[in-house]
C-alpha cells in the first residue's frame, strides 16, 4: 500500500492555505487511499524565535483541528513529531549526508532568513535535513504539500538517493504531490505573497477557526484592482485571480470560468467570503466539540506517537548500522 506522509507545523493558527493547499486534502483523499501518517511538527516550530506556551497551546488546537477537519485515526495515524524521538535521530544523519550549499540555497531559507536579521537560529538553516528525516523515516512514497514546500521535498529526494548510493538501499525515494488548485493560496492584503499563517499582518490571513462575520470582512477588504471586468489573469491581477481560485477550490469549478459570472467585484468578493465560511463552519464545530474533551485528543496523540514509532524504529535502526554506527549490545 502507498505509504503517505506529511505535516503542519505549530507557528500560528492554521490558515485557509493550509487547508486549501494541503490539509483538505489529507481527510478528504489521502486517508482513503493509503496508509498514512499526519503529524504535527513541533520541532520545526521551534526553528524562529517563540514563545514555549504558544507552541505547546499551538500543537494541541493544530491536532484537534486535523481531527475536527476530518483525519479518522482509525484510518490514518495523527501524532506530534517530538513524540516520536526518531526524527530527531535520523535528522542527524541526514545533516552527515546534505551539504552545507544545498542548505543555503532553499528559498525558505533566504526568505526567512532576511526577516530574522541576526537572530537566525542554526536550525533554520539544518530544517530541511529535520524534514527529509520525518519524511524518509517512514518509507514514505508520497509527500501532499502545498507549493512552498516542493523545493525541500525536491532535497529530500537528493538526499535519499546519495545516502543509498553511499551506504545502501535503507530509504524509499518520496515525491510531493499537490492538489489541481490553489496549490497557493496569497494573501488577500498582498496577493503577491503566500498566505502565511505566521505573517504579523494578520488583515489578509483567513484562520481556520476565524469567526464568520470576520472571514467576511477579510474578504470584502481584499486588495484587487480598478480593472471594471473580472477577468482572471494570475500574472497581472494576482488580487482577482487569488479570489478566484480560491472560490473555485471551495465549489469546484474552473477559476477562469467562474470569472465570466461576475459582473463586479463586489458580487464575486460576497460568493468567496460566503463559500469559505460554509466551507469551514463543520471543522469549527467540530473543533468546538473536541476542544472541549483533551483526553480524548490525548489518547489519540499517544496511540498515533506509538504506531508511528513502531514504523520509524527499525528503518531509522537500519540507517544507524548503515552509516558505521555500532549497534548497542
Ligand atoms: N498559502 C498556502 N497555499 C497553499 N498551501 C500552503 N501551505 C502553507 N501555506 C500555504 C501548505 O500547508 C502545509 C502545512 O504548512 P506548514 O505548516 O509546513 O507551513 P509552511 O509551508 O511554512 O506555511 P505557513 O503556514 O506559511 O507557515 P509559516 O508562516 O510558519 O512559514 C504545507 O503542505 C504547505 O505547503
Amino acid at each position: 500500500r502507498t505509504r503517505i506522509f506529511s505535516g503542519v507545523k505549530p507557528t500560528g493558527h492554521l490558515t485557509l492555505g493550509n487547508y486549501l493547499g494541503a490539509l483538505r486534502r489529507w481527510a478528504e483523499v489521502d486517508q482513503h487511499r493509503a496508509d498514512a501518517l499526519f503529524c504535527v511538527v513541533d520541532l520545526h516550530a521551534l526553528t524562529v524565535a517563540h514563545d514555549p506556551a504558544r507552541v505547546r497551546r499551538l500543537t494541541r488546537q493544530a491536532a484537534t483541528l486535523l481531527l475536527a477537519m476530518g483525519l479518522d485515526p482509525e484510518r490514518c495515524t495523527v501524532f506530534v513529531q517530538s513524540h516520536v524521538d526518531e526524527h530527531a535521530r535520523l535528522s542527524y544523519l541526514m545533516e552527515c549526508t546534505a551539504s552545507d550549499g544545498e542548505m543555503r540555497r532553499m528559498i525558505q531559507y533566504k526568505e526567512k532568513k532576511a526577516q530574522g536579521g541576526a537572530e537566525v537560529r542554526l536550525s533554520l538553516l539544518t530544517y530541511p535535513a529535520l524534514m527529509a528525516a520525518d519524511i524518509l523515516a517512514y518509507g514514505t512514497d508520497e509527500v501532499p504539500v502545498g507549493e512552498d514546500q516542493a523545493q525541500h521535498v525536491e532535497l529530500t529526494r537528493d538526499l535519499a538517493v546519495r545516502f543509498n548510493q553511499r551506504y545502501g538501499p535503507v530509504f524509499v525515494v518520496p515525491r510531493a504531490t499537490r492538489p489541481p488548485v490553489a496549490a497557493r493560496v496569497k494573501d488577500l492584503q498582498e496577493p503577491t505573497a503566500k498566505m502565511g499563517k505566521s505573517h504579523a499582518r494578520t488583515a489578509g490571513i483567513v484562520y481556520l477557526l476565524d469567526e464568520a462575520e470576520t472571514v467576511r470582512k477579510k474578504v470584502a477588504r481584499a486588495v484587487t484592482d480598478a480593472h471594471p471586468e473580472v477577468v482572471y489573469d494570475p500574472a497581472e491581477r494576482p488580487g482577482v485571480a487569488n479570489l478566484l481560485e480560491i472560490l473555485a477550490a471551495c465549489t469546484g469549478g474552473e477559476p477562469g470560468e467562474l470569472a465570466g459570472a461576475y459582473g463586479s467585484y463586489g458580487a464575486l468578493k460576497k460568493d468567496v467570503a460566503e463559500a469559505v465560511v460554509e466551507m469551514l463552519r463543520p471543522v469549527r464545530e467540530r473543533h468546538a466539540e473536541l476542544a472541549a474533551d483533551p483526553g480524548y485528543v490525548d489518547g489519540v496523540l499517544r496511540d498515533g506517537a506509538e504506531r508511528a514509532r513502531a514504523v520509524a524504529r527499525p528503518r531509522v535502526d537500519a540507517a544507524y548500522r548503515a552509516v558505521g554506527l555500532l549497534p548497542p549490545a
